[in-house]
């Protein structure tokens, strides 16, 4: 098949890149004010249609600015396995999305062609899946990012209409599986997957503790989950939730004052949640459904004040290993008897590695719960699921979270299979892990099928919100932002906990953190907003709070703040 130069040139021309503006594939892709974005969706088009080609089979893209306000919009792009793209294309997202005009642009594909050994065939090879979040800029985004798949000869662009970011990941996986992969799949896949998880529950009549209710309220972020976790509620008999900040109207808009971002960093009830709702169990979503947390209040009492009590990803994370490594060691004792640490020995399959991987930002408690009380292996890596992912596919079983609530459990292709060969075994907890695996997004984290196994597990356990809560005490920490007229002015370690330039901010930080008792703290630039982003640790909440002023004060004086200095 010859490509068409010429069209590609008189397609691209209809998308200019806007001029002084330097876009930068960050933490989750490209993300910026919408009016700035159509070149670079047209070009991520391009893009995830050459890796289409590349890989010789299906990849995504979605259109989504995920927690950010309404007004920005931006473009993930999903690789043929379901994660996000591969690190590796990243530079080539750079380059073309900065290709000052059609001719460089083309310069800059002719060269990726050449260096990714990209084959032309004769017929059509290569599939986009593409989706939107509910934002206002997305159609005609979608549009411009099909248009921009379509001008890659012997593409096609598939467009799956509006969809939560995982539910696209998902779709990309399952489709290059040769498996069923529409919508309506999705929802069947999980809900069936959940039904079987509660039929083999081990003790149905256990009797949950006295505060333990059956429902939840989520706070859908005024999003595309909201809308999607009504249509999975109608495939849930016997799991009741009410869905609040679904974008109706009077509800306000899209990730204002609502969603897991807003819950997690201001520790706070979202709109549309008050006082009334006094020891209810409540999660809340993110605008593309990627991201869930949960929250309860306590109104107060004569003898104690009110409090707010939030359950991050990594409580999730703490809850979802718990359960991990009780079904592994049932099917120990079953085997062999033999304790759990780190790995387990499973008859006939070998050393079972089940890891637990989080970031910097995840709470010192619950690392320590990690590794002590269940006796699991905990990874650091940089902030950003992408290389959560990486990390945690490297155990037979990998459990990740990032602490806003980002994360998944993945499952090694070869345990599983390992696992399916002992059906006849006939012992339920292989048959939970199996399910576990079908119900638990294996692409990208995802708030739908997050809630499904947070419900089974405190199911399993008999537990409610608070007795969840009880796992560990949260140290005491604060996240603050200071915005900064360049955030690459700020570089850090590989590890993110330490900043290499300016060198007397690391200097600084480490006077602060030495005035404080079990103190901890680091700073980064943000890859999603134009801020350093600063983390605090400490004894108390509010010497947590003073090391945090102290630390952003440093970061405005030394790395270029802008804007009102920080008190
Ligand atoms: P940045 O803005 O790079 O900190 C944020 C989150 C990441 C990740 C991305 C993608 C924090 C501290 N950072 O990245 O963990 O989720 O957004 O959405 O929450
Ligand atoms: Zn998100």
């Amino acid at each position: 098949m010859e490509w068409d130069w010429e069209g590609f040139r008189h397609a691209a021309a209809a998308f200019p890149k806007p001029s002084g503006i330097d876009f930068s594939y960050g933490t989750a892709g490209f993300r910026l004010d919408a009016s700035l974005l159509a070149s670079t969706v047209f070009r991520a088009g391009v893009l995830a249609a050459l890796r289409s080609l590349s890989m010789k089979s299906a990849t995504g893209l979605v259109i989504t600015a995920s927690h950010n306000p309404a007004s920005d919009n931006g473009v993930k792009l999903v690789d043929p396995g379901g994660g996000m793209l591969a690190m590796r294309w990243e530079p080539h997202a750079n380059a073309m999305a900065n290709a000052s005009d059609e001719h460089a642009l083309t310069e800059v594909v002719r060269k990726i062609i050449k260096e990714e050994s990209i084959a032309f065939g004769d017929e059509s090879c290569g599939k986009v899946l593409l989706a939107r979040d509910t934002r206002p800029s997305g159609q005609i985004l979608l549009a411009a990012a099909s248009q921009g798949v379509a001008a890659v000869a012997g593409v096609a662009p598939v467009d799956m209409g509006i969809l939560t970011t995982p539910q696209l990941h998902w779709m990309v996986c399952a489709l290059n599986k040769d498996q069923p992969a529409t919508e309506v799949n999705y929802y069947s896949h999980l809900s069936q997957a959940f039904r079987t998880l509660e039929q083999l529950r081990p003790d149905k009549s256990v009797r949950r503790s006295s505060l333990a209710s059956e429902s939840i309220i989520i706070d859908g972020a005024n999003g595309v989950g909201a809308l999607k976790l009504l249509q999975l509620q109608e495939l849930l008999e016997n799991l009741q939730f009410e869905v609040r900040n679904c974008g109706r109207a009077g509800e306000g808009g899209l990730n204002d004052g609502v969603g897991a971002d807003f819950v997690q960093k201001e520790k706070a009830f979202p709109r549309n949640f008050d006082k009334s709702d006094a020891l209810k169990k409540c999660a809340s979503i993110d605008g593309d459904a990627d991201r869930l947390v949960y929250f309860y209040f306590i109104s107060s009492t004569i003898s104690s004040p009110s409090t707010f009590n939030l359950l991050d990803g990594d409580k999730i994370s703490a809850l979802f290993a718990r359960f991990i490594r009780n079904q592994l060691q049932s099917l120990v004792e079953d085997v062999e008897e033999k304790p759990i640490i780190t790995t387990t020995l499973v008859a006939g399959y070998g050393d079972v590695r089940v890891g637990v991987v989080q970031t910097a930002y995840a709470n010192g408690a619950s690392t320590k719960y990690l590794q002590q009380e269940l006796g699991l292996e905990v990874s650091l890596t940089s902030t950003g699921v992408k290389y959560l992912h990486e990390k945690a596919s490297e155990y037979d079983i990998g459990i990740y979270f990032e602490a806003n609530g980002h994360g998944t459990i993945l499952f090694r292709e070869e345990f599983l299979a390992f696992l399916r060969t002992k059906h006849m075994w006939g012992k339920p907890s292989i048959h939970r892990l199996l399910a576990v695996s079908e119900m638990i997004n294996q692409a990208v984290g995802d708030a739908l099928s997050g809630i499904l196994m947070v419900e089974i597990v405190l199911m399993y356990l008999g537990w409610s919100i608070q007795d969840w809560n009880d796992i560990y005490a949260d140290l005491p920490s604060k996240q603050l932002k200071v915005k900064v007229a360049n955030r690459a002015a700020i570089r850090t370690t590989a590890s993110e906990t330490k900043v290499v330039y300016p060198s007397e901010l690391q200097k600084a930080i480490d006077t602060e953190v030495g005035k404080y008792d079990g103190g901890r703290s680091f700073v980064r630039p943000s890859g999603t907003e134009d801020i350093v982003r600063i983390y605090a640790e400490a004894t108390t909440q509010s010497t947590a709070d003073a090391l945090a002023q102290a630390v952003a004060f440093h970061v405005y004086r030394l790395a270029g703040g802008v804007g009102p200095q920080p008190s």
